[in-house]
């Protein structure tokens, strides 16, 4: 048996190259992609790598032995049978012989397909990408698949893993007090004035927002200006009481936003303290707020940390700057959190949106 392999720029100039060489019987024993060239991977060239196997014949045949006319016979009930049996024997002669040939390999590097680089290159976990292109059928001309069906059934995937999307819900005839809390200039703040905007003149409710972000007068100074232009009461609370006091000044709104000031998840005291701010009402939805544009590992710190508070929500913002949304998958993929809104700019009220999981899947795959 003869075993070569073919290197191409593309599959069908390797299989010309396999045709040429090993005739129309070889068999097709393995094909790869792989870059060559570039940088770490990336930047090289795409190539593909076909290993063709031939059958070698038999010495040729005594050349004093007659051909023997073929005998052409009209099937019968009951041949079927037979020529299932030697096709069944055939496979597993081809089956056992490509075995043998494959046990005499050197040990390949394990395949993955290309769109687990795509994936990799949105910046997914290599683990999480593993996982989501599991059992994908293989793409490409020699197994039939179309790129675009094996792609489809990934982004299918991918939207599945993005499903749990919810946002503010106002019940009918009841009212909403809904904490916006995370790590510093994410954009807590201009989100809470995009959403007052859009209940206030969207939706015709009376809205209040509170604030407990007194670290900075610039702070407050920014949502006084919010309000004023939205027309909603603003209310500046110090303490856990000061807190209560003014949730039930505004008991009459269908909808209370409150805004805290940026913390460092690494500063345990402060964290402690905002949780005691939101204790004061079991009723707090809180969305934690994070930016789209953060590294994975920073934003899965900032999650556990901020865990203390006991967020019901992701709220991401910034996907206008990101390259990306591996952060926003992983974190998703990792933890059975409702999403609830997107910002996808500074300006205020247009920039946000509720998560649309098809469209973020979209984005996720991005070439
Ligand atoms: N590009 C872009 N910028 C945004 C978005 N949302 C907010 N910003 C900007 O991010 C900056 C910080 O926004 P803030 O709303 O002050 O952030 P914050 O989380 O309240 O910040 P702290 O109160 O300091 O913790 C501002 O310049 C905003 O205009 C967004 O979706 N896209
Ligand atoms: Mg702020």
């Amino acid at each position: 048996m003869k075993v070569k392999v073919f290197t191409a720029s593309n599959i069908q100039d390797a299989m010309a190259q396999v045709k040429g060489d090993l005739g129309r019987d070889a068999v097709i024993l393995h094909t790869r992609r792989f870059r060559k060239g570039g940088f770490l991977g990336f930047f090289g060239r795409e190539m593909v790598e076909v290993m063709a196997a031939l059958d070698t014949p038999p010495p040729a045949p005594a050349p004093e032995r007659k051909p023997v006319p073929q005998v052409v016979t009209l099937p019968r009930p009951g041949d079927e049978d037979a020529k299932v049996t030697a096709l069944q024997l055939e496979m597993a002669n081809m089956r056992k012989m490509i075995e043998q040939v494959l046990a005499k390999l050197p040990r390949q590097e394990k395949q993955r397909p290309p769109l687990y680089d795509l994936l990799v290159k949105n910046d997914i976990e290599p683990a999480i990408a593993e996982n989501l292109v599991q059992g994908l059928p293989d793409e490409g001309p020699l197994t039939g698949n179309n790129p675009a069906f094996v792609r489809q059934l990934l982004m299918e995937r991918l939207t599945n893993h993005l499903q749990r999307v919810e946002g503010i819900v106002v019940p009918e005839t009841g009212s909403k007090i809904v904490a916006f809390i995370g790590p510093t200039g994410v954009g807590k703040t201009t989100t809470i004035a995009k959403l007052a905007a859009n209940f206030a003149f969207g939706q015709g409710m009376k809205v209040a927002i509170v604030t407990a972000d007194t670290y900075r007068i610039s702070a407050v100074e920014q949502l006084k200006t919010y309000a004023d232009i939205i027309d909603v009461p603003l209310e500046i609370v110090y303490t856990p009481d000061e807190m209560k006091a003014a949730l039930f000044r505004h008991r009459d709104k269908r909808l209370v936003l409150i805004d805290t000031a940026g913390r460092s998840p690494r500063n345990q005291y402060q964290l402690a303290e905002l949780q005691a701010l939101l204790a004061v009402d079991p009723y707090i939805e809180t969305h934690l707020v994070l930016s789209t544009t953060t590294k994975y590992a920073d934003a899965l710190d900032t999650v556990n940390r901020f865990s203390v508070c006991s967020p019901q929500k992701f709220l991401f913002t910034k996907i206008d700057e990101a390259s990306n949304l591996g952060t926003l998958f992983n974190l998703l993929y990792q933890f059975p959190t409702t999403l609830s809104y997107i910002t996808t700019g500074q300006n205020v009220p247009d920039d946000i949106e509720l998560a649309n999981p098809a469209k973020l899947a979209n984005m996720v795959l991005r070439d």
